[in-house]
């Protein structure tokens, strides 16, 4: 063969994985039942959000508790921080404790459907909502990119309960349908659902939905951990690149390296020095 015999003529010739040594491979996802995905995919289309219950025993629970509490400190910065909600921002670059839930099968699963293949990682948030807090600002979490609506979610999230979610404790709070909203916000007449579910449960729900935190009316702090996925083609909020050093990114799954950034969007899209990302760790440390 000639190497004149490769043409590429248009754009989609070049969408095609150029990676030898790194080529794709399926997520911890494809374990699970199509089926199971379709159904969940329905509800996602439909309502914009789905919840899986008890996906995490209450000794998993246990455990990220144990490892967070001792750092949480300061308060927020602002009121959609949450001048009474602590933040441990990064949680990946401070603790395996909640990579499980990253990388979750059910969680990547419906990634695999709803974003393009090497989706990343855009944050990884522990978010403790303490007593006397009031409402967060209503938002979409793909409302930090600046691409109008109606369109396609950029994005999702999921809140993984570590407490129980109750209506006065602060559950996150959902506007169901309101990610097929074209420009408007939510209005006092719009029904608002709070995520009552148990510790160990999980929503997640399109980068276009309308959501917020909710008011905490209760005496005890209500402690959940965020993982927020985005299209491979965006910068992601936290630079998990730049916080997580090559040692630690050796060690974890092939999935979490993946949505780390150790992966390409083709053609180029995070190459390092023109090559696959994933050569960096494979370099002698
Ligand atoms: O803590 C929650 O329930 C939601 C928080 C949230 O949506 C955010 O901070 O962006």
């Amino acid at each position: 063969m000639s190497i004149d015999d490769d043409p590429v003529t248009t754009l989609d010739d070049l969408k095609t994985d150029l990676a030898g040594r790194h080529k794709w491979t399926p997520s911890a996802g494809a374990s699970v039942d199509p089926a199971i995905v379709d159904a969940d995919m329905a509800a996602l289309d439909r309502d914009g959000y789905l919840i899986w219950e008890n996906l995490l025993s209450a000794e998993e629970c246990g455990q990220i508790r144990n490892t967070i509490e001792p750092w949480l400190g300061p308060t927020g910065r602002n009121s959609f921080e949450g001048r009474r909600t602590q933040r441990i921002y990064s949680v990946l670059s401070r603790t395996r404790v909640c990579d499980s839930l990253v990388d979750h099968p059910r969680v990547l699963a419906v990634l695999d459907r709803l974003l393009m293949p090497n989706y990343l990682l855009s944050a990884l948030q522990a978010i403790n909502i303490q007593p006397g807090e009031s409402a967060q600002l209503p938002h979409h979490d793909d409302g930090f990119y600046p691409i109008p609506r109606p369109r396609e979610p950029l994005a999702a999230a999921t809140i993984w309960a570590i407490d129980d979610f109750t209506a006065d404790n602060g559950a996150t709070v959902l506007y169901p349908g309101s990610h097929r909203w074209g420009k408007r916000r939510p209005g006092d007449d719009d029904p608002a659902l709070p995520v009552v579910m148990p510790a160990g449960s999980c929503v997640l729900f399109v980068g276009t939905l309308w959501h917020g935190g909710g008011a905490n009316t209760t005496e005890r702090a209500r402690l959940a951990v965020t993982a927020q996925y985005c299209q491979p083609w965006l910068r992601p909020m936290e630079a998990f690149t730049l916080s997580i050093p090559r040692d630690v990114a050796r060690t974890l799954s092939d999935d979490i390296k993946r949505m780390l950034g150790y992966s390409i969007h083709p053609p180029f899209v995070g190459a390092v020095d023109g090559l696959h990302p994933l050569r960096l760790l494979d370099e002698p440390r």
